[in-house]
């Protein structure tokens, strides 16, 4: 006996294998066991009936079934918050401004850093609950605003915290190299060196990370102190990815494919020759409207050339206090469809299929397809591109984590 199948419902399984858009099974079933998805197809499909089947029979009149969305690129546990600075921008300071006159990231690390454990988990879990509103199963959660080894690993504990206590898989990320703390001004290696011999092993030995991400820009750190940084992730098995050309070319792209590393973030003013590279190591790029957006950033990213290269697209909030305070992922589909010209169906490849792709968890999740997890949303709507059509709604109906409704 299957433990569940659900059936009525058109599928969009976003799977590579099946050539109709979204991957689409119209009047489908799909049964999960043990946490896993064990049959999908059409109802008529179905090797008896669905009583005799299952233990449990969920019927969705219609409804359609995606797989659970994946935000693979947030901030989310954080401290405080940044309104001030957004009104400092509206009268006319600039982000980059902010950043150097000690605001921005650094004031999120002031408030991180004297935040107790129990406060970051309690406002992250906020942030959270939005997101599996919205059909998300999957959140990936980066450090970077403690900059001193006892506050990385205090986000880090906070985000493995999370998933113990909340229905989502959780992806950790080390971000040390985020931006350089005030102790350590004008000694910027002195701090990539704290990063590489204390903070990576330290975060390494507890297991807290599944990956080492950095911030290579004018305003974060370049390309070579980046690398140490990926030369010690690797030290420690750990994959890599980076926030790469987000304000500026710096190469990051090329240094992340040298590094075979899952992700570059951001990339708005890679070149064709970062996207080339990105394509041969096989990375995914990781679009993030939402800053894009609050930022007002007028460079696109150059989306012909990802399609061109073939390098896959993911799209996520990267929910943080400054440049994208967002708890929406629907919002950031519609965002890529209206700002970066993604088709629907690419915006929802980009949180399903690609976002699972830059974590490195494509074999486990993102597509409906058998042996995956049973994580999926049940959305109230009559087309698959309603999910990025509409603005504000929310036509998320059930969330199912490892074949159980949440
Ligand atoms: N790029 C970003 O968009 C976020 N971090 C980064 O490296 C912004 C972080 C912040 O402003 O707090
Ligand atoms: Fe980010």
């Amino acid at each position: 006996m299957w433990d569940t199948v659900w059936i009525d419902t058109n599928l969009a399984t976003m799977a590579e294998d099946n050539d109709l858009p979204y991957g689409m099974i119209k009047d489908g079933a799909l049964a999960a066991t043990q946490g896993r998805i064990n049959w999908i197809g059409s109802r008529n499909d179905l090797p008896g009936r669905p009583e005799e089947l299952a233990k449990t029979v969920i019927a969705l009149d219609g409804q359609w079934m995606t797989p659970g969305l994946i935000d693979c690129h947030t901030h989310i546990v954080y401290a405080g918050n940044r309104a001030a600075e957004f009104e400092m921008r509206l009268k006319g300071a600039t982000y980059e401004e902010i950043a150097r006159s000690g605001g921005g990231i650094i004031s999120t690390v002031q408030a991180t850093r004297h935040a107790s454990e129990m406060d970051l988990f309690a406002a992250a879990s906020r942030r959270i609950a939005d997101l599996i509103s919205e059909g998300v199963t999957t959140v990936e959660i980066k450090s970077g605003y403690g900059l001193d080894t006892a506050t990385e690993l205090k986000m880090l504990r906070t985000a493995k915290r999370l998933e113990t206590e909340l229905p989502m898989r959780i992806s950790t990320t080390f971000l040390g190299a985020h931006a350089l703390p005030p102790e350590y001004k004008d000694r910027a290696d002195d701090y990539i060196d704290l990063v590489c011999d204390e903070m990576i092993p330290a975060v390494a030995a507890l297991g807290l990370a599944d990956a080492v991400d950095g911030f290579c820009e004018n305003i974060g750190f370049s390309s070579t102190q980046m690398s140490l940084v990926f030369e010690a992730a690797k030290r420690q098995n750990l994959p890599v990815k980076l926030h790469a050309e987000q304000l500026s070319d710096q190469g990051g792209a090329q240094l992340l494919a040298r590094f075979e590393g899952l992700s570059a973030d951001h990339l708005e003013y890679v070149s064709e020759e970062g996207v080339r590279a990105m394509s041969q190591s096989g990375a995914v790029a990781v679009l993030l409207p939402g800053a894009y957006y609050f930022l007002r950033e007028t460079q696109l990213p150059p989306i012909d050339l990802f399609r061109k290269y073939k390098v896959p697209i993911a799209i996520s909030t990267d929910c943080n206090p400054g440049s994208s305070p967002a708890t929406s992922l629907l919002l950031m589909l519609n965002m890529g469809c209206t700002l970066f010209r993604l088709t629907p169906e690419e915006c929802l490849a980009a949180v399903t299929r690609e976002a699972a792709n830059a974590l490195g968890l494509g074999h486990d999740r993102g597509t409906l397809a058998i042996g995956k997890n049973a994580d999926l949303a049940i959305w109230d709507i009559d087309l698959p591109a309603e999910l990025a059509y509409r603005i504000g709604a929310n036509p998320c109906t059930s969330v199912v984590l490892g074949g159980e409704v949440r």
